[in-house]
């Protein structure tokens, strides 16, 4: 098989530390030059007109690293400031602030139903026992949006193997935590939390989808899902549940909030297909954040080699 996509490990010697992240920017304002992050920040309070951000607290560290197509990673800044992220807010810029306080420990995983070895985790075993290795994906928002993100995690497959599910097992089901004192956004009534989603089975075990436990060689930020969340980069976005709490084996098709809450826009497969416009609006084209004009949006969001198989006797049309 093609490694072209295979996990890279860690280079730490790829991300700048935080000191050199510093000078960086400090330079950058003083040759007036204008980032992508600033750029897309120039619409958002707190910036001035020439891009560059007022406040000169750091935002984190940076990277040179690339996807296989060369397309560059996302700014940190614009990866933990631009969210979906119900639970917290409705509003992208709005969940990074309110997501802040967010008690991630103690924190554990409970995996059961048809599974030989039910087992409750906790996070703490979950990095120690799971090798933890460097995934560059794109990430396809629905609203067709995209970026390019370097996760940190493991392949969901790993944890499905210890737990042995069992021959009748067909699907699997993911949970996020329950806990609105802390998730504001959990007192709306017009979605049935806890956010839940699912795959196939044969989803839930291809190497591209992982458990990601952080990103840009850092433990996850509140704002995408701490501590513990999927990732599943040929769907959708809203496929990658965030701070998951629960995962079950089971064989029904589980309800996902989203198809719950628009059975018409948002399928259970949902996989990112430019030819399948959402009910709404079209997704033949993206915009990567940080960039000027719109790009082609791929079939399986570029990972069809790894992907297509799966669907091979399914009307993509039918089945979003
Ligand atoms: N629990 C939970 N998971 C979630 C969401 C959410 O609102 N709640 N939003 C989804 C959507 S719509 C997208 S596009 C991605 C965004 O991930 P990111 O903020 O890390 O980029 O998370 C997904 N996972
Ligand atoms: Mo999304």
């Amino acid at each position: 098989m093609n490694n072209k996509f295979k996990s890279i490990p860690v280079k730490s010697s790829e991300i700048t530390p935080y000191s050199q992240y510093l000078s960086r920017r400090d330079f950058l304002k003083a040759a007036g030059i204008v980032t992508g992050s600033a750029l897309l920040a120039a619409c958002a309070p707190g910036v001035t007109e020439s891009g560059v951000p007022e406040d000169e607290s750091p935002v984190g560290p940076t990277s040179n690293q690339t996807d296989e197509f060369g397309d560059p990673v996302n700014s940190f800044n614009d990866i933990t400031n631009y969210n979906n992220y119900y639970e917290f807010s409705t509003n992208k810029e709005a969940v990074a602030p309110l997501s802040k306080d967010f008690t991630t420990s103690p924190w554990t995983v409970e995996v059961y139903g048809m599974v030989n070895n039910p087992k409750t985790y906790a996070i703490e075993d979950i990095l120690k026992n799971f090798t933890q290795e460097e995934r560059i994906y794109r990430l396809r928002c629905v609203e067709a949006w995209s970026m390019v993100i370097p996760w940190t995690g493991f392949p969901l497959a790993s944890l499905l193997k210890e737990v042995e599910p069992t021959s009748t097992a067909q699907y699997v089901r993911f949970e996020t935590v329950y806990r609105p004192e802390e998730m504001k956004g959990q007192g709306s009534p017009f979605y049935p939390w806890p956010y839940q989603e699912g795959l196939r089975l044969d989803e839930a075990m291809n190497d591209l989808t992982i458990l990601a436990t952080g990103l840009y060689g850092l433990p996850m930020p509140n704002p995408n899902g701490a501590p513990i969340r999927l990732v599943v980069p040929w769907k959708y976005g809203f496929k990658s549940i965030k701070s998951i709490v629960k995962i079950e084996l089971t064989d029904e098709r589980p309800q996902t909030l989203w198809n719950t809450v628009g059975p018409t826009e948002y399928g259970f497969y949902s996989n990112v297909n430019p030819d399948r416009p959402h009910p709404r609006w079209s997704q033949a084209t993206e915009r990567r954040i940080g960039e000027f004009s719109r790009r082609p949006t791929l079939m399986f969001n570029g990972y069809s080699e790894q992907v297509a198989h799966m669907y091979a006797d399914m009307d993509l049309n039918l089945y979003y």
